[in-house]
């Protein structure tokens, strides 16, 4: 089983508020279909979950946030997610919807629901979650990225690949001469910001990588903008990408 996150800076544009980059999203889709193991999709936020998190000033952290704000960033990612599972049905993929309100307790996984979802995949649909705000009791709610239900998942559903889908090709080892680090044994790394992210950009991702290879599952991290290099890693090809040994 393949464990894929759709980064929000591929499936929208991250420059223009509540734009999805439906071409983007289409040409995935299409290379998805040709993967013939069971695999499930997490997709983030981009320009509809973070532009709205953002002018709520809403963050991970569990806080007491607008009320009006939980409601319309949870609206947006209905809306981004819908974009997605179109797209999805559109190319023959069978996407299962699930809101991450389906497989968390406030802050905590349920166990029992998270395995239920590979079961979903291996029964032949494919589960779409997302990033999203969630309730986390006494009055407080956080933002729980796709990131971190990446990290969630690979936990207890040890996939056998975990994969970052990015709109740059990888790691780079620095930001000016645009080098790409092909592997990731625990070095450190130079990360740079990037804007209109409340959850922590690409510095979150490396996190949730390492710790997802720590846990003995391979990470990759690709472009999405060349979304045949999903396949390509996927199918054990060579690829441009950057690779955390499990
Ligand atoms: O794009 C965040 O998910 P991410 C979703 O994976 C929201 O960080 C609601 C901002």
């Amino acid at each position: 089983m393949i464990l894929i996150k759709l980064g929000g800076s591929v499936i929208t544009n991250k420059q223009k508020p509540l734009t999805p980059n439906i071409s983007a999203i289409n040409k995935i889709a299409i290379q998805l279909k040709k993967v013939r193991e069971p695999i499930i999709i997490v997709h983030g936020g981009g320009s509809f979950g973070h532009y709205w998190s953002v002018r709520y000033d809403m963050h991970t952290k569990p806080a007491k946030y607008s009320k009006k704000g939980v409601a319309v960033v949870k609206n947006s990612m209905i809306e981004l997610n819908k974009i997605i599972l179109d797209s999805f049905l559109k190319n023959k993929l069978n996407p299962y919807c699930l809101p991450p309100t389906d497989f968390m307790f406030g802050d905590k996984a349920i166990t029992k629901k998270v395995k239920e979802i590979s079961r979903i995949a291996k029964d032949g649909l494919v589960p779409v979650s997302y990033g999203d705000v969630l309730w986390h009791g006494q009055n407080k709610f956080y933002i729980l990225s796709g990131d971190r239900i990446m990290g969630i998942l690979a936990k207890v559903l040890k996939p056998r690949l975990a994969i970052f889908v990015l709109n740059v090709d990888g790691v780079y080892s620095d930001m000016k001469t645009k080098k790409l680090l092909h592997e990731i044994k625990g070095q450190k790394t130079a990360i740079s910001k990037v804007g209109m992210d409340v959850t922590g950009g690409m510095a979150r991702k490396i996190k949730e990588a390492t710790m997802i290879s720590k846990g003995g599952v391979k990470v990759f991290l690709v472009n999405g903008n060349k979304p045949e290099r999903i396949v390509n890693a996927i199918k054990g090809k060579k690829f441009e990408g950057t690779v955390f040994r499990g």
